[in-house]
């Protein structure tokens, strides 16, 4: 095991790795900007290094800070968390160059993953199903453009090759509207991204958004960990995850999910991986595939009993996987709501200092924050202040234990996105389940608050 991680990363889950590393008997270094001078988990730390100001491009997104930040203090391995560097190859590379343990898939993996085409090309060779579309990235040639359109059958999408998580991508319902949308979404892409790739796929108008959890050891050992239905969403920010997925018949599930092991085995993966999947009319459709830790990882640590931020660091130590899929069961029902400090009928980010906060408790409650009374909410960085999390024998009683844990909960000097998830926890479609990724945005409309 390592003596010593240095995590690079802030928050709710920089506590997560640091709670990691003590079980594991494992020291932690935190970085911090200007901004965070006064985190908790910051001055918890073992050890806590200043690496720039609030700004993240000068301080969680500086490699060579970070990196300096490692040697310096003899950190082994740098555990990226999720967003910032977490799925930046280059970064991955020049950690690994350095001398220090990436704590996460191999720069190749990761690169693969964050070119589209290419992941779905993966993909397809490991018998994951996919949307139907284009095969590869599409050519210049507009005929040939409306040629695989109507093959397709509109509506179709274009998505950036460079894109991901709902950047880069234009829907087209017209033959007319085709070829013009496709040099649009070229050019954008091509300035965004630096890779002016697109390719298409067949429109789904009300999918759900299920993924799968994988654990990977780069020993060609893999399993999967269930499922999660994060459709709960606005502007592609999630906001209520669960586990399992309500509705979808199990055997369905262990078809894919046995697909996505394979398909670890199949690409050397190693590390935690996320696959993105469209669930519409009882079948799969992969889209993407996350690299990192996710910020819902919780419900799947409930739902199995396995610690996924343990595994993650003990893989990278080169342990083999500690269980097989026949050893891993679930257990009952998870449902998070993430906590966003912002105005929640609007959405406007609402930093400021927390005058009161008194995290809810109980039987099969989890908070995963950082907050505390008096604490800060600087307004440099995203607005998600923590996570309440469940576990119930059903989804009823986990249902019920959020509500009561939602109940529980005062957070007062800001506002937060709280009322909104007491209202979609009493909400009738919630309840019932498998709501689409459209269902909040048209809730919203209806419940003008
Ligand atoms: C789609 C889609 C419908 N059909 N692809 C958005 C984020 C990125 N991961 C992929 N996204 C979508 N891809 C096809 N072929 C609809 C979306 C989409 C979406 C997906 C997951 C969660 C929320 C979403 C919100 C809007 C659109």
């Amino acid at each position: 095991m390592f003596k010593k991680i240095l995590i690079a990363n802030r928050g709710e889950i920089a506590l997560r790795i640091q709670r990691a590393c003590r079980e594991l008997g494992v020291k932690s270094v935190v970085v911090y900007s200007e901004a965070d001078r006064d985190a908790k988990y910051v001055k918890l730390a073992d050890e806590a290094v200043c690496i720039g100001p609030a700004a993240s491009a000068q301080s969680y997104l500086s490699m060579p800070a970070i990196i300096a930040t490692a040697e310096v203090t003899d950190a082994e391995a740098i555990h990226p968390g999720y967003g910032f560097l977490s799925e930046n190859a280059d970064f991955a590379e020049r950690v690994e160059r350095s001398g220090f343990t990436f704590i996460g898939p191999t720069p190749e993996n990761i690169r693969t993953m964050g070119d589209k085409v290419a992941a779905k090309q993966a993909m397809i060779k490991a018998g994951v199903p996919c949307v139907p579309g284009s095969d590869g990235a599409l050519p210049d040639d507009p005929k040939e453009i409306v040629r695989i359109a109507r093959t397709v059958g509109y509506p179709v999408i274009i998505k950036a090759a460079g894109g991901g998580g709902g950047r880069g991508m234009r829907v087209v319902h017209t033959e007319a509207a085709l070829v013009n949308a496709v040099q649009m979404t070229k050019a954008e892409a091509g300035a965004a991204f630096g890779n002016p790739q697109v390719y298409m796929e067949k429109f789904l108008e009300h999918p759900r958004h299920v993924e799968i959890q994988v654990l990977a050891d780069g020993h060609k050992n893999a399993v999967w960990l269930g499922e999660r239905d994060c459709s709960m969403q606005r502007r592609h920010q999630k906001i209520i995850e669960e586990a399992p997925a309500p509705g979808i018949p199990r055997r369905l599930i262990e078809r894919v999910g046995d697909r996505c092991a394979a398909a670890c085995k199949k690409m050397g993966y190693r590390g935690a991986g996320t696959f993105e999947f469209l669930y519409e009319n009882g079948e799969f459709y992969f889209i993407e595939m996350n690299t990192r830790v996710q910020v819902e990882h919780p419900v799947t640590e409930l739902v199995t009993g396995i610690d996924i931020v343990q595994m993650q660091i003990r893989i990278a130590t080169g342990e083999k996987l500690p269980f097989t899929q026949r050893n891993i069961t679930m257990r009952g029902h998870s449902i998070e709501c993430r906590i966003n400090a912002e105005d929640p009928v609007k959405f406007i980010p609402s930093p400021g200092r927390i005058t009161m906060w008194h995290p809810p408790g109980g039987p099969g409650v989890r908070v995963d924050s950082h907050a505390y009374t008096n604490y800060f909410v600087p307004p440099n960085y995203d607005s998600m202040i923590g996570k309440i999390i469940v576990h119930g024998d059903t989804r009823e009683q986990a249902l019920a234990r959020m509500r009561i844990a939602l109940s529980e909960t005062v957070v007062e000097g800001i506002q937060t996105n709280i009322p909104l998830h007491r209202e979609l926890m009493a909400d009738a479609k919630f309840i019932e389940g498998g709501t689409d990724i459209h269902y909040l945005e048209s809730w919203m409309s209806q419940h003008k608050r």
